[in-house]
């Protein structure tokens, strides 16, 4: 054993002692609202093979914050469940040969073992599991009022099929032209489908970004996937160009279209000399974007001299337009890269989208009273790769009669992309056990919206942004009474295990069940955490749990044995301490922290015989405070043995005396482009992402940058930060 106590006995021991005095449950219909903190992390996805370190790696970083929160004072909602539904649960069970049913009740146990054994304070009273009828019937519901709406629609489309997956998938689930999930190139079809209008908030989603306080790379990737851009529709006869450089269209000498174009190979008139300029097909025009054609103009345009140059085509000189001559040419259009969601799956392992076809009235939402339409069991699940649900070969799911006229009628057989699932569950979590409505409202005005959101830069422009259009729509809607669910968001980094990101192919995928019979779950925690800093991620090594253990071994002795060292010292070194790892928790660098509790651990080891005992008694005692949000059952084994009262984890987080802390913070120059425009005092080990947001949320800043993008960040630590800008 590398640690001086009993991990298995010991955290077995204080997960029971926390259970029975429902430590990590919250009485939401009793939460004074000023203290309530609702603390989320992104709910996994039940795979076959259970946790990895990565999830590990959020989850305590999130519990450390949220065991600090409660320690200051709030009451910490921190609910957990599983994003059940969806094509890679549906593909595990095709793998397996088992139905996706009770594949999925298997893996979800093993998680919920699994996320209970590492210490986390989750309240298991509020578990949302999205492939049960239970919640399910909810999604329909809120799929029912975005239709109503008018914010869900059927459409005959060009969209994108994975020739794999046997499915349509949404543009944001590909990767280069590759389905995300099992990197076959995807194809182009034309299918009838079911989308929602994410389009109708795109300004609101772009515009509301500014208010959040998200890290400013998530707040990029989603203002890069909304890609809004002002421009220019100009017409050369026929042809109607969208361009974002009217000043340049002396300098154009060709028109670009898609190949298969009818106009390619034909000329059209410049409208402004009247100049025939010949129309070219070529493949980096996107059909669907901006008015489906471009002007080149190789002078000026990289993309467009590159195939003027292939192709023999002239480079103009002609001058640029001058502003306000530009500015009369065609007319003002704004473009966005963002499509609606396409929402439709031909599979079967997801939620029915709760519509039923009639010849007569169309397309007519299930009546809420009929929800939901359940999944019916099916042996043959398998995707039939006719471009239908398998559920359309079930006759006796598929014919149905009209909710209106009661004519002859066929149920809609698509199910919901699992995305829709996880767009509101961060809603259902304080309703789990209200079975007539969504969500209870008054519950919902007190714990929503979510204080802090741990998520991952994987669903910046997907999960994040599909989560804050259901809300703005339920909030224009009236059914709910804020329009963000997510105000605070930080994203966690990935961990590396053997030099790689951890993958099945790679075989490098570790799990803490690997660790937690050996080393415990505070050893495996402590690990992590100190392996990388939580935002940015990095390697986690065999070597950091040797390191932990010998940490703790340490801890339990300065602890619980008489002090040696007799070198005098004052408790400053104890202050600061306070201070150093309560900014590190806020700032989610738990590595930071721990690193402060090594030093203290340090400083008790060389002074504690020299100190009085009351000296002794602060310092050991605040040792196990501090350490109660990172090692939850060391702590609370030690506070025990100290003769403190249970639990370490509702004790006030210590007090420090501010005379006691030295200068650490610094004052640093923000440059726009290589000028100084402000000056913002922070921390001085503060970091270059940190220090890029602190300088973004700067309202001078903000103004500076309007109609720009930081392209570039340089970060001179201690000195100066120059954001270095493109027109937006
Ligand atoms: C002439 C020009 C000159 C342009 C120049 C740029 C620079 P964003 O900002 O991403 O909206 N474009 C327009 N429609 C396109 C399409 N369907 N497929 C591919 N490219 C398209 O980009 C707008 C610019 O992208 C437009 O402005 C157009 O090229 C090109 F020095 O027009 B530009
Ligand atoms: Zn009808």
């Amino acid at each position: 054993m590398a640690v001086p106590y009993n991990p298995h006995d010991i955290e077995a021991h204080w997960r029971a002692r926390w259970d029975e005095a429902r430590l990590h449950e919250v009485d939401v219909d009793d939460v004074p609202a000023e203290h309530k903190f609702y603390n989320l992390a992104e709910f996994p996805y039940p795979s076959a093979d259970g946790l990895h370190v990565g999830h590990v790696f959020k989850y305590c970083g999130l519990d450390a914050f949220g065991r600090y929160h409660r320690m200051r004072g709030s009451v910490v909602f921190q609910p957990i469940g599983y994003d059940a539904f969806g094509i890679n649960a549906e593909n595990y069970a095709l793998k397996a040969g088992e139905h996706p049913g009770t594949l999925i009740a298997r893996t979800t146990a093993n998680f919920r073992r699994q996320l209970s054994s590492v210490g986390i304070g989750w309240d298991w009273t509020r578990v949302v599991d999205t492939s049960q009828p239970s919640y399910y019937r909810w999604t329909q519901w809120v799929f029912v009022q975005l239709f109503r709406a008018g914010l869900a629609y059927q459409a005959d489309a060009p969209v994108v099929w994975c020739p794999s997956c046997l499915t349509v998938l949404a543009n944001e689930q590909l990767e280069d032209d590759k389905c995300e999930r099992c990197d076959t190139v995807a194809e182009q079809r034309m299918m009838r489908q079911w989308f929602l209008r994410t389009t109708a908030y795109a300004d609101r989603l772009l515009d509301g970004l500014d208010d959040l306080d998200w890290s400013e790379r998530g707040k990029r990737l989603q203002r890069q996937w909304i890609g809004r851009s002002h421009g220019r529709e100009i017409d050369f006869g026929d042809i109607r160009v969208f361009t974002t450089r009217p000043d340049t269209i002396m300098g154009v000498t060709f028109l670009a279209v898609p190949s298969g174009h009818p106009a390619a190979g034909s000329t059209r008139p410049h409208p402004i000399t009247g100049e025939p300029v010949p129309v070219v097909e070529a493949d980096y025009v996107i059909e669907s974007y901006g008015t489906g054609a471009v002007m080149g103009v190789p002078a000026h345009d990289e993309r467009d001299r590159r195939y003027a140059d292939a192709h023999g085509l002239p480079v103009s000189d002609a001058p640029l337009l001058t502003d306000e001559e530009a500015a009369r040419v065609g007319a003002p259009a704004t473009r966005y890269r963002l499509h609606d969601w396409l929402i439709s799956r031909q599979r079967y392992w997801g939620s029915p989208i709760p519509i039923v076809h009639c010849d007569g009235c169309g397309p007519v939402a299930v009546p809420e009273d009929k929800l939901p339409v359940e999944l019916p069991y099916l042996e043959e699940f398998g995707p039939s790769g006719t471009g239908e649900s398998p559920l359309a070969r079930l006759a006796s799911f598929a014919e149905t009669s009209c909710p209106k006229c009661g004519g002859k009628a066929r149920r809609e057989t698509d199910v919901a992309d699992t995305f829709v699932e996880s767009s509101w569950y961060y809603l259902r979590y304080p309703s789990t056990d209200v079975d007539d409505r969504p969500w209870d409202a008054v519950r919902t005005a007190r714990m929503l919206p979510v204080d802090f959101y741990a998520g991952g830069v994987e669903h910046a422009s997907r999960h994040h942004l599909y989560a804050r259009f259901v809300t703005m729509a339920l909030y224009d809607l009236g059914l709910v009474p804020f329009a963000e669910p997510f105000p605070k968001i930080r994203l966690g980094g990935i961990i590396h295990y053997q030099g790689a990101k951890m993958s099945k192919s790679r075989g490098n995928v570790i799990g803490p069940d690997d660790y937690l019979g050996d080393t415990g779950a505070d050893v495996l925690r402590c690990a992590l955490m100190f392996s990388a800093p939580w935002q940015v991620g990095g390697a986690f090594s065999d070597d950091s749990i040797t390191g932990i253990e010998r940490f703790f071994t340490r801890v339990w002795k300065v602890v619980l044995e008489s002090p040696r060292g007799t070198t005098p010292g004052d408790l400053s070194a104890v202050d600061r301490t306070v201070y150093e790892v309560e900014r590190a928790i806020e700032r989610m660098r738990f590595n930071v922290g721990l690193a402060r509790l090594m030093e203290l651990t340090g400083w008790i080891e060389q002074h504690g015989a020299a100190l009085s005992a009351a000296e002794q008694g602060r310092a050991r005692r605040t040792l196990v405070l501090l350490l109660a949000p990172f090692a939850p059952h060391l702590a609370e084994e030690l506070w025990a043995r100290i003769g403190g009262e249970f639990s370490v984890h509702t004790q006030p987080w210590p007090d420090h005396d501010p005379a006691a802390l030295v200068e650490d913070e610094v004052d640093v120059v923000v440059q726009i482009d290589g000028r100084a425009r402000d000056r913002v005092r922070v921390p001085v080990d503060i970091d270059d992402r940190e220090i890029v947001d602190v300088a973004m949320a700067r309202d001078r800043i903000r103004e500076l940058l309007a109609g720009r993008t930081v392209a570039r960040t340089v970060y001179v630590p201690g000195k100066l930060l120059n954001l270095v800008t493109s027109p937006t």
